[in-house]
């Protein structure tokens, strides 16, 4: 067993086509909910849901959201609502007592529905419903996860990486704000101060994470502030990556970024923007992927290719060198 650990994009980019190096089963994907959202009474769980498509050969790969071919009847209808009535669109937090006042899981990511600040598909919706409906039922989010894994026909297993609310704020020139209000309505636009885990402290990763890590892990190219961030506060999660086998894969070639807001996040956080920021802010991880023109000297044992993502021929690629750089690592991979 081999356990990944993912954020947006970069791990499902990873894992597209590589069945035939990690199979599946053997395999399981430990997702962010830090970026997390409730949006009009719904749990939308970005990370989580990219990494359910992907596998349930879903998703939208333009924009690696969503899914594919989805339509947007209601997100149009709610906004051409707001407009007749004159109501502000933009985000729209609850009031603070709203936001500890409600469902456990959602707490201090309560966003109104009116105006909808994030496009939320049809058929997506139909998840969020599914989703936050088994919640009120009384599952947690992981039972509810494994139920849309067998709902989408997906064989990796997909692991929230807790079942406690862990909110990702960004404390900007602008005030603070939830990690989706600074990047999909803000456009990550506005000078970041901090990063906070709202909730961190009293959260843990779920016992079906802690049995995950007890397997060799490997960190795609994600975003090592808002991605890994949120599952690094967590002090029992960090510790079980001090005692496995870690692989990174760089989301850097030197200093130059694939996508996202990670240089801005990293910078105003403490760390440089580059391959070297990543391993400061992994000094867990055994072994790195880099791209082939990154000659970053990391003192640890480095696997190169070209890490560039976007089909299941890279994913193939990288996924091999992620291999190797296991056994370097001193990873039994069975
Ligand atoms: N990203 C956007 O840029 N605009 C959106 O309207 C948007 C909606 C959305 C709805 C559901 C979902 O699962 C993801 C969505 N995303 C959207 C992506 C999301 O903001 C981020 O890319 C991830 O949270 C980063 O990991």
């Amino acid at each position: 067993m081999v356990t990944f650990l993912a954020g947006g994009t970069g791990t499902p980019k990873l894992l597209d086509g590589a069945d035939d190096v990690f199979a599946p089963a053997e395999t399981p994907v430990v997702c962010n909910t830090g970026d997390d959202v409730e949006l009009g009474g719904l749990l939308v769980c970005p990370d989580v849901d990219t990494t359910l498509f992907s596998e349930g050969d879903l998703l939208d790969r333009e924009t690696w959201w969503g899914i594919a071919d989805d339509t947007t009847e209601t997100h149009e209808e709610l906004h051409a609502l707001a407009e007749a009535a004159g109501l502000e669109t933009g985000p729209r937090y609850l009031p603070d007592e709203a936001q500890t006042s409600g469902r456990y899981i959602a707490r201090w990511r309560r966003f109104s529905g009116v105006a909808e600040f994030m496009e939320l598909g049809d058929r997506d919706r139909a998840v969020h419903i599914t989703r936050t409906g088994l919640l009120d039922e009384g599952k947690t989010l992981t039972e509810v996860t494994e139920i849309l894994c067998d709902a989408l026909s997906v064989d990796r297993p997909v692991l929230p990486m807790s079942d406690d609310p862990v909110a990702s704020i960004v404390h900007t020139e602008e005030g603070p704000m939830h990690f989706q209000e600074f990047w999909v309505h803000h456009r990550a636009a506005p000078e970041v101060e901090s990063v906070e885990f709202r909730g961190a402290d009293d959260a843990g990763p779920t016992d079906a994470v802690l049995d995950a890590l007890d397997a060799p892990v490997v960190i795609g190219p994600s975003n090592p502030i808002t991605s890994l961030g949120p599952m690094l506060a967590m002090d029992a999660f960090r510790e079980a990556l001090e005692s496995t086998p870690v692989v990174a894969v760089s989301p850097f070639v030197e200093d130059r970024v694939f996508s996202g807001p990670a240089g801005k996040l990293m910078e105003a956080t403490g760390y440089e923007a580059s391959t070297a920021g990543v391993a400061e802010a992994y000094p867990f991880a055994d072994a790195f992927v880099l791209d082939s023109a990154d000659g970053t000297d990391l003192h640890r044992p480095v696997v190169r290719t070209d890490t560039e993502l976007g089909t299941p021929e890279d994913g193939q690629r990288v996924c091999r060198a992620v291999e190797e750089a296991l056994a370097l690592a001193g990873a039994e991979v069975s």
